[in-house]
């Protein structure tokens, strides 16, 4: 039995905890040869569920569509280049990241080598044993499960980042690392870019009369309801404890104007539900809308105006937009 580096020195049962880390994968076996693909799907098929695949533009299809974590190629195809079939599952977006292991005749020393220089991850000589198979079989797969949980973590840790945990929505870093470059693609393109801030009214009292977790419920509500009144292209982010900015990239005042419009209505049409639905609340929000002025102005001078008129809105009463 081949015993990779990582399990020399281990005790029995982390060995075996080990060796099960790379069971019941899904591999799907490309090899045309009957006599072969017979015996190897047998072995493998103690461990996990096997698909075998004799055409290798099909491999490549079911490679792509079907989830696998391992392929085990035979280099020694008939009709056809199994090199040529892994160099693709390499390259494609797919199967970048499954790993393959190559079977070739010892006399194809040659095809081997290139094999590895294109990316595959382990190979076995015919004939093959059936120990050493489930071996190696169970190594790329416990790999591949290892590496696919540090790329998630990997996500996880850029997603919490830039996330405001209580709404989902982006948080203030990620906004400001990313309205300059708006600002720059807006001046640049000769294109209009509109901000608001939107800021709750009396949210105090809010928290005040009803508690802290139906002021969380309010927050929670109000960031759905912007991200249904917004577009993909815009940046919706929480800006501050019960404030919040907005940056639409292509949009004038006039048509930023209706978006705030609306969601300012949407916002004072429907009291939030806090409590577990026990309980609604009529909430309102003061708007500060602003456009990019001129091709390069500072983002902070327009954050500023947004502001500004913000500061106007709530003066003149709230539950309103002004720009
Ligand atoms: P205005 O109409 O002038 O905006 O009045 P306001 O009461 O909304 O403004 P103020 O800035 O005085 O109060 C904001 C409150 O928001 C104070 C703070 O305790 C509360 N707050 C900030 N972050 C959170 C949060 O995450 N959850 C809850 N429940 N409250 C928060
Ligand atoms: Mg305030
Ligand atoms: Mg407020
Ligand atoms: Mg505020």
């Amino acid at each position: 039995r081949a015993i990779t580096s990582l399990e020399i020195g281990m005790q029995a049962p982390e060995r075996s905890a080990i060796a099960d880390a790379g069971k019941g994968g899904r591999i799907l076996l490309v090899d045309d040869r009957q006599s072969s693909y017979e015996r190897l799907a047998t072995i493998l098929a103690a461990e996990h569920t096997v698909d075998v695949e004799s055409n290798p533009t099909e491999a490549l299809f079911h490679a792509a569509e079907g989830n696998y974590d391992l392929l085990i190629v035979s280099l020694d195809l008939h009709n056809f280049d199994g090199l040529r079939l892994c160099s693709q599952a390499r390259s494609l977006e797919r199967t970048r990241h499954v790993p393959i292991l190559a079977i070739a005749e010892a006399e194809n020393a040659t095809r081997l080598l290139r094999g590895l220089e294109i990316g595959v991850n382990d190979y076995l000589l015919r004939p093959i044993d059936k120990t050493e198979l489930l071996a190696r079989a169970r190594t790329q797969i416990r790999r591949r499960r290892y590496t696919d949980h540090l790329r998630d973590n990997v996500q996880n840790s850029i997603e919490m980042a830039i996330t405001d945990a209580l709404t989902g929505l982006h948080n203030r870093r990620y906004m400001e690392s990313h309205l300059a470059t708006l600002a720059e693609q807006a001046s640049t393109r000769g294109k209009p870019l509109a901000l608001m801030i939107l800021d709750i009214d009396y949210f105090k009292s809010i928290n005040d009369n009803y508690g802290h977790d139906a002021g969380d419920d309010v927050l929670r509500e109000f960031a759905v309801r912007v991200r249904k009144s917004i577009r993909g292209i815009d940046l919706a982010c929480r800006y501050g404890g019960e404030e919040f900015v907005i940056v639409m990239p292509e949009t004038d005042l006039h048509v930023a104007g209706m978006v705030a419009e609306r969601l300012r209505r949407s916002i004072a049409g429907e009291p939030f539900a806090v409590h577990k639905g026990t309980k609604r609340i009529e909430v309102t929000i003061s708007i500060g809308l602003t456009t990019l002025e001129q091709k390069g102005e500072a983002v902070a001078d327009v954050l500023k105006r947004a502001d500004t008129a913000l500061y106007r809105a709530k003066h003149d009463g709230r539950n309103r937009v002004v720009s």
